[in-house]
């Protein structure tokens, strides 16, 4: 009788036990989801942990890179050697690679299509704000509107050229924009000039870091379109630059010699010429239209009495009379009325090119090209109508392991005339100031990369940092 409740309890405590089992295996199984979660969410973080740490070993070997080459950069501009060109360059080429504990760097440029070690030399490409239509129209897929566009948008004035387009081109065509009126600051504001396309501008680089990115070598799988050759077609971005600049300061380190205003002691001193040389120079120098290249094609006692106009002018115009003015060279000087005052010297004429001025100062002067480092096609470019010359450059910078001091050096090349070489002047010299570091990091750990441009002006100390980007 006792037993039926018993019975009963048993009876119904089966379903009971039941639930509870199930409960139970629900519980575990929750509780197996849960520790899974939590494991694959530790594992996630320890390798977001580890990216993390990476990405901070990278960063930090790319710019250890970007560090050491600007410590060399500063090096030179407190202690340059002015009798060598290319020692720079030699230290630039040593720190392009580099290990920390952690990861490495690779510095690397792009020239004639291949990378090689080193920083980008902006003084090996023309300078955009003092190329004249001639010399951009060297360039591939250049045309003449744009050419001249590209000299409206930074010329002061609203005068379009023969086929430019100035302010009201933009306005009408609702640009959003209106040239700048000013040098250009960047090579990528060319694409704002009308009709520059990107595809001219940058080429097959897309992200204008000077090298070779995989995008930029799979032809039509991702953007930019390229030809997946192996090498970098970096449009006009390859021959011009909007970052060279001129320094203040001489190749021996001291502040530039202002000849409008220096002292004949001062000049005998910095330039090594005499006493009468010195007074010829004052001479020439007060003249409103003295230029330095004059010194390239005519004798300082000629130009010291007033010049001689025509050569003037021929030397301005780029025009290549038949033969080479040789009086120089000749101790007696030319014609001149101020005869008596001894030629310049190969030796004083390198120390003016080194070390001497006559920009006005505080006036913009656009960056030089430095003739040791830039690219035959560069030279070529620069040299429009004048590819012997240009070739004369190439042979000659190569026969010194020094380099080429002073663009006066190349007065020495019988292929090359004086009046092509001032011509140029103004626009080449042998000395380099601004660099952009592509500096590429790797983490020793994972093989992360991180890479760090900089653009860097060693013209004044501390040197300047004029760009700066991560990627
Ligand atoms: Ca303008
Ligand atoms: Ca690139
Ligand atoms: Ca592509
Ligand atoms: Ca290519």
């Amino acid at each position: 009788m006792e037993r039926q409740p018993i019975n009963f309890r048993t009876s119904r405590a089966r379903p009971r036990r039941g639930a509870i089992i199930v409960i139970v295996i629900w519980a575990v199984a929750i509780a197996a989801v849960i520790v899974g979660a939590a494991q694959v969410l530790a594992f996630r973080q320890a390798a977001m942990g580890r990216e993390a740490i990476a990405k901070v070993e990278a960063r930090w070997a790319a710019r250890a890179g970007i560090e050491e080459t600007i410590a060399v950069l500063e090096y030179h501009t407190e202690e340059p050697d002015p009798t060598d060109a290319r020692q720079m360059f030699k230290d630039l080429e040593k720190c392009a690679d580099g290990e920390l504990a952690s990861g490495s760097w690779e510095i690397r440029h792009t020239e004639d299509g291949v990378e090689i070690p080193g920083p980008q030399d902006e003084h090996a490409k023309i300078n955009v704000n003092g190329a004249n239509r001639l010399v951009l129209l060297e360039l591939a897929n250049m045309t003449m509107d744009v050419a001249d566009g590209i000299v409206d948008w930074r010329d002061n004035d609203a005068n379009p050229g023969l086929m430019g387009a100035e302010r009201d081109f933009y306005v009408n065509r609702d640009a959003g924009y209106v040239p700048r009126d000013a040098p250009f600051r960047s090579v990528a504001e060319l694409e704002l000039v009308a009709g520059a396309f990107p595809s001219s501008v940058r080429g097959e680089d897309a992200n204008l870091n000077g090298r070779l990115d995989p995008n930029e070598n799979d032809g039509a799988l991702s953007e930019p379109q390229d030809d997946a050759d192996g090498m970098l077609d970096a449009g006009w971005s390859a021959a011009l630059t909007a970052r060279s600049t001129v320094s203040l300061i001489g190749s021996g380190g001291e502040p530039k010699l202002d000849l409008k205003s220096a002292t004949a002691e001062e000049m005998q001193e910095r330039l090594g010429v005499n006493a009468q040389q010195a007074a010829a120079l004052t001479q020439f120098a007060k003249g409103p239209s003295a230029k330095l290249e004059m010194l390239l094609t005519q004798d300082l006692g000629s130009l010291s009495s007033g010049g001689r106009s025509g050569s003037q002018n021929q030397a301005q115009n780029g025009r290549q009379p038949s033969g080479r003015q040789s009086g120089r060279s000749s101790s007696g000087g030319q014609q001149g009325q101020n005869s008596r005052v001894p030629s310049l010297d190969s030796q004083q004429l390198r120390k003016i090119f080194q070390e001497a001025t006559l920009d006005a100062p505080g006036t913009y002067v656009p960056g030089k090209l430095n003739l040791n480092t830039a690219p035959p096609s560069v030279l070529r470019a620069l040299l429009p109508d004048d590819p012997i010359s240009a070739d004369a450059i190439v042979s000659q910078r190569g026969a010194s392991s020094s380099g080429l001091l002073a663009i006066s050096d190349l007065l020495g090349s019988s292929r090359i005339t004086p009046q092509a070489l001032a011509a140029i002047a103004p626009y080449a010299d042998t000395q380099s100031y601004v660099f952009t570091i592509t500096s590429r990091g790797r983490a020793m750990t994972t093989g992360l990369e991180v890479e760090i441009t900089a653009v860097v002006d060693r013209s004044t100390l501390p040197a300047r940092i004029l760009e700066y980007r991560e990627q």
